[in-house]
């Protein structure tokens, strides 16, 4: 059965690949798993139908048969778990893996987000300027201790992982902001994540939408 999965009808991002279908579309390109999308826009987003899959009335949700899920980490884990490719099948690597999927989400992916929540809806306030290298302070800390463990190794723990995945999708939201370069392993390690052709596809996939929207 071909998945559905949800994405913004037309992106905030401009085409970046920033919104978190990315990671879900990227998933199923590693895994070879064909799917459908279905687009929304903000108002659809909070309609009864789409509050049904998804408590928070966001993007993704995942639909397969009878199930039906919401949250990019839970929906890439379970297209791991249910495909080869993306988690190892020794049962320690794969308890490795999975570690590094909730830091990506829980440690690594918060002050990144407080950034851009700072820049987008917190730039007029007047303790911006105060704040904003505290919360820069706190992405670099983190960046510092990611770049300490990556090493000089290609991916976190041994062959690419969800945990991989997980991890680049959320460090290229610091892209061409000058915070990532200043750490070339993470930077190359980035690279090398948007280097894959399943990557590649998933990135052309949501850019084509936003040029459809664009040209309409
Ligand atoms: N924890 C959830 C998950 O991981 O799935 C978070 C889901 C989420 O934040 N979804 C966002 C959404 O639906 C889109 S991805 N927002 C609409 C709403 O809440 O009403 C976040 C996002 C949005 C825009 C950009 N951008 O323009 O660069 C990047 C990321």
């Amino acid at each position: 059965m071909t998945p559905t999965i949800t994405a913004f009808e037309r992106s905030p991002d401009g085409g970046k690949g920033l919104a978190r279908d990315m990671r879900v579309r990227w998933a199923l390109e590693e895994v070879g798993q064909p799917y459908n999308v279905r687009l929304l826009s903000f108002k659809a987003m909070k309609e009864p139908a789409h509050l049904a899959l998804h408590p928070f009335g966001q993007i993704p949700t995942f639909e397969e048969g009878d199930l039906a899920l919401f949250e990019s980490g839970a929906i890439v884990f379970h297209i791991a778990e249910r495909h080869a490719g993306l988690l190892p099948d020794d049962a320690n690597a794969r308890a490795r893996a999975i570690t590094w999927m909730f830091a990506a989400l829980s440690t690594m992916e918060p002050p990144i987000i407080d950034l851009a929540i700072a820049r987008l809806l917190e730039r007029d306030e007047a303790w911006y300027e105060q704040r904003r290298p505290v919360v820069e302070e706190r992405i670099h800390i983190r960046l510092g201790e990611l770049s300490d463990r990556l090493g000089d190794a290609d991916w976190l723990d041994g062959a690419f992982s969800a945990g991989d995945l997980l991890m680049i999708a959320v460090l290229l939201r610091l892209k061409g902001s000058g915070m990532l370069e200043e750490y070339p392993n993470l930077s190359g390690y980035v690279a090398r994540g948007e280097a894959r052709p399943p990557y590649k596809r998933a990135f052309a996939a949501q850019l084509a939408v936003f040029a459809a929207a664009s040209a309409g």
